[in-house]
């Protein structure tokens, strides 16, 4: 039987780090969706259409992996795609914190669908979007951190 994940996250802007985790995850699973969803603590800077667009220009090598977005609860997002399970990733103690708490009630929500948790690689675990668009907004040189696509957005957007 084919199996279907969901990653979800907020995406403002996509970095390395999502990226590294979407590829691990294309080998684990026969299809991968990452799901643009609303995170009701921030407040984005790239609009659904921007950030879609660059999710899928960054993942164009990838060919089990579906960009998507859903405006509702993830695990009703999850079920109608039939998914098993959602990815997310963990890069410290304080991701961990943050984590659970939303697994814990997703799963209370629908005990059929479990989290996965991957740990970052070192390299990308100071990586984040928020740092990034700070680090951009100084005009320091994120291209380590972002697809090209992504340092071309944030110049834009920043100028
Ligand atoms: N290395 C490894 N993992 C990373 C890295 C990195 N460098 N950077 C980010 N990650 C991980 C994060 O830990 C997270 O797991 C995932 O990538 C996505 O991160 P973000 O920051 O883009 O996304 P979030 O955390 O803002 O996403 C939150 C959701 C939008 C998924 C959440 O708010 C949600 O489910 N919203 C829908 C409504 C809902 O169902 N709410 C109830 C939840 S219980």
């Amino acid at each position: 039987m084919s199996k279907t994940v969901v990653f979800p996250g907020s995406f403002d802007p996509v970095t390395n780090g999502h990226l590294d985790l979407i590829d691990r995850a294309t080998k684990m699973f026969d299809h991968v969706v990452v799901a643009v969803l609303h995170n009701q603590a921030k407040s984005p800077l790239f609009s659904l259409e921007e950030k879609i667009n660059m999710l899928e220009e960054a993942t164009a090598s990838l060919d089990n992996v579906e960009v998507d977005a859903s405006s509702g609860l993830l695990v009703d997002y999850a079920k109608e795609k039939n998914a098993c399970a959602i990815v997310r990733g963990l890069r410290s103690v304080s991701d961990f914190e943050y984590e659970v708490p939303q697994a814990s009630m997703n799963r209370k929500l629908n005990e059929e669908i479990d989290t996965i948790f991957l740990i970052t690689k070192d390299e990308y675990a100071p990586l984040s979007s928020s740092l990034v668009k700070e680090v951009a907004k100084f005009n320091g040189d994120i291209s380590e951190f972002v697809p090209e696509v992504v340092a071309k957005g944030l110049k834009e957007k920043l100028k």
